[in-house]
């Protein structure tokens, strides 16, 4: 088989960009080593971006995420008992969030893709990546017991933090920058009408928790834990009494409890790797970057990448110039640790170390305390949180 570029991996990274390439007229082919029903499943993100949000309308992605997607003009800082609003439309311009389950939105790009007659081959198997310093890279897979072999002019590294792709470069053309936070989030979804019509962060003396949602109908929250912890070993009682002790607020606000559909406990680590491609290779989303959820970036990131990325390949493709390709990996990695950054503030400021002592807990509130009460830290949290436009992607796509 052949093809323009061959992406590995049917996540958000690799499925935007093969639906920006088909917009361009550029053909991919995606290789994927799980089952559509796993991808569509797995309960990731919730926040989108505004230039997330834009991008996918731009693309003729937007229908269902306008229809069902929650707008969010504001998020709520909670400690010490009390919540403080942070108003991003009226501190950025107009500015928002859209809360949009990264698996709706997986899904609304699995149906584009299929829509198109475009290969996607779900449950590939041993995905290898060969000749990647020719001109013509070539990604072999099994399918269904057939062996396929795929030659590409490009290859889009787009498996995820565990994936095949950044570890097909050699060690000596890739520096990795890393941290890894001694907790974790136990995150549970629940049958219950969301209590807050906003997301609430909150720093509690027992932990970080945190109050988000999927729809009017369903509630999504998450509790500071230890990272070897089992979900299992959390009973729903459990769950609910550490939820109440950390989130409630002297003004009586608590979540409204429902039946948990599901509970998984997820670690915390930030990671970059420099740079974003080797010879014909391109990694975007989280193969490049980890951030911790925290700051809500990952997938915001992922589609970033994409979006900075199918730009420079229609380039290449139209004026022959490998000048946007080049600029790929700076570019991106700018906004990668834009976003590491206020990814690690969150996480530090909202969260109990285990080496913490009354000192730290004391500075986390004397920096929240600013946060809220000043108009220009709060103009840069909402900046931060609500993300700066892809300005590199003005055509009408
Ligand atoms: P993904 O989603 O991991 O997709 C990679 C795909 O590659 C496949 N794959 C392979 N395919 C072929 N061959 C191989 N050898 C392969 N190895 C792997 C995988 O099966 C998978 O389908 O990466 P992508 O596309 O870069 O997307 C990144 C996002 O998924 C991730 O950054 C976010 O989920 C992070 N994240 C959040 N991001 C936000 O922007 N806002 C949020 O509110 C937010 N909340 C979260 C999050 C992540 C969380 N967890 C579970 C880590 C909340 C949580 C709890
Ligand atoms: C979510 O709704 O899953 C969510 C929201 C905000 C975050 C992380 C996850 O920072």
């Amino acid at each position: 088989m052949r093809t323009q570029v061959a992406i590995i991996g049917a996540g958000p990274a690799g499925l935007t960009l093969a639906h920006l390439l088909h917009r361009s007229s550029i053909e991919s082919v995606i290789v994927e080593n799980r089952s559509r029903e796993y991808v569509i499943e797995r309960v990731r993100a919730g926040v989108l971006e505004q230039a997330t949000v834009d991008l996918m309308i731009a693309a003729g992605l937007g229908d269902r995420l306008q229809r069902e997607g929650m707008r969010h003009d504001g998020v709520h800082i909670a400690f010490k008992g009390r919540r403080h609003r942070i108003d991003f439309a009226e501190l950025t311009g107009g500015g928002a969030i859209a809360i949009y389950g990264q698996n709706e939105l997986v899904k609304d790009l699995i149906e584009a893709r299929l829509q198109t007659g475009a290969p996607l081959f779900f449950e590939s198997e041993d995905v290898t990546l060969t000749n990647l310093r020719d001109a013509r890279p070539i990604v072999r897979f099994i399918h269904r017991e057939h062996e396929y072999e795929v030659e590409a002019d490009f290859v889009a590294g787009c498996d995820g933090s565990h994936g095949i792709s950044r570890p097909a470069i050699p060690p000596t053309e890739l520096r990795i920058y890393e941290r890894t936070y001694p907790f974790a989030w136990l995150g549970i979804l629940a049958e219950a009408a969301p209590s807050s019509h906003e997301l609430v962060y909150c720093l509690h003396e027992r932990g970080f928790a945190l109050f988000s949602m999927r729809s009017p109908q369903l509630t999504r929250l998450y509790l500071q834990c230890l990272p070897d912890e089992d979900a299992q070993d959390w009973s729903d009682d459990r769950i609910w009494s550490e939820l109440h002790a950390r989130l409630r607020t002297d003004d009586g606000w608590t979540p409204t409890e429902g039946r948990i559909v599901q509970k998984a406990v997820t670690g915390m680590r930030s990671m970059v790797a420099e740079p974003m491609c080797w010879q014909r290779m391109f990694l975007a989303g989280d193969a490049a970057h980890i951030v911790p959820p925290t700051g809500a970036k990952g997938l915001n990131l992922a589609v970033a990448d994409v979006a900075r990325l199918a730009a420079a390949i229609e380039t290449f493709y139209r004026d022959g110039s490998a000048r946007s390709l080049e600029e790929y990996s700076p570019l991106a990695l700018a906004r990668v640790w834009r976003a590491q950054r206020f990814s690690w503030w969150m996480t530090s400021t909202l969260h109990r170390a285990p080496d913490h002592s009354e000192f730290d807990y004391r500075r986390q509130v004397a920096d929240l305390e600013y946060l809220v009460s000043s108009r220009a830290a709060m103009t840069s949290f909402a900046e931060s949180y609500v993300g700066a436009p892809f300005d590199f992607y003005q055509r009408d796509c």
